[in-house]
């Protein structure tokens, strides 16, 4: 994600369109709703974000399953990425975060690097290369994503690193920020399946 929320935010100004008195362009961007940011978590706060993450490959792949290439080559909504780009986005959200939070468990306070996340879903693997690609990277690095994460104490959790437009985060911030990231990004194409109804298998 990476500054998603304030990049989102800016261009809310630019593309809002009003329906009944409804910002139908906030709907279509956050159909979970927008992140909660959080800094220290419970230990069931911990062990339930744990599971989305561990269910994350498995919902994207429900979400993408049985779509043709035009249906994946199509914008979740006006101006936004293909399915196909949002797939691979959150591979590449997702190896960031994996990384950045390694990085935070070795190092003391580890000054981490943005990414341009829109540029990066504009090279050619992210446009044209086949969802299954990312469907099976995601399954992998998800694997050891929740291998590590089940190993780690409180004080891991509490471990911090600093992020270029965050600021001071924690291991927590980036555990809620990341189940948050891939429930958003499903979620973004699960309703353009209901818009356009788009059969769903199984
Ligand atoms: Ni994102």
């Amino acid at each position: 994600m990476d500054s998603e929320q304030a990049r989102h935010e800016s261009q809310i100004h630019t593309h809002h369109i009003h329906i009944d008195g409804r910002d139908t362009m906030t709907d279509l961007q956050y159909p979970v709703g927008k992140l909660e940011r959080k800094t220290a978590l419970t230990d069931v706060e911990r062990r339930g974000l744990l599971q989305e993450i561990a269910a994350a490959p498995a919902n994207m792949r429900k979400a993408v399953a049985g779509l043709s290439t035009g249906q994946l080559d199509t914008s979740y909504r006006p101006g936004g990425w293909t399915v196909r780009q949002v797939a691979h986005h959150v591979a590449d959200s997702h190896m960031n975060a994996y990384i950045r939070m390694k990085l935070a468990l070795t190092e003391s306070q580890p000054a981490i690097k943005a990414y341009n996340e829109k540029l990066w879903a504009e090279l050619y693997d992210g446009r044209a290369v086949p969802v299954e690609v990312s469907l099976t990277l995601l399954e992998s690095l998800h694997d050891r994503w929740v291998a590590l994460l089940r190993s780690l104490s409180p004080g891991d959790f509490a471990r911090t690193l600093v992020h270029p437009e965050q600021g001071v985060i924690t291991v927590d911030f980036l555990l809620n920020l990341y189940a948050w990231h891939g429930r958003h990004h499903v979620a973004h194409i699960t309703s353009l399946r209901d818009r356009m109804g788009w059969k769903v298998e199984g």
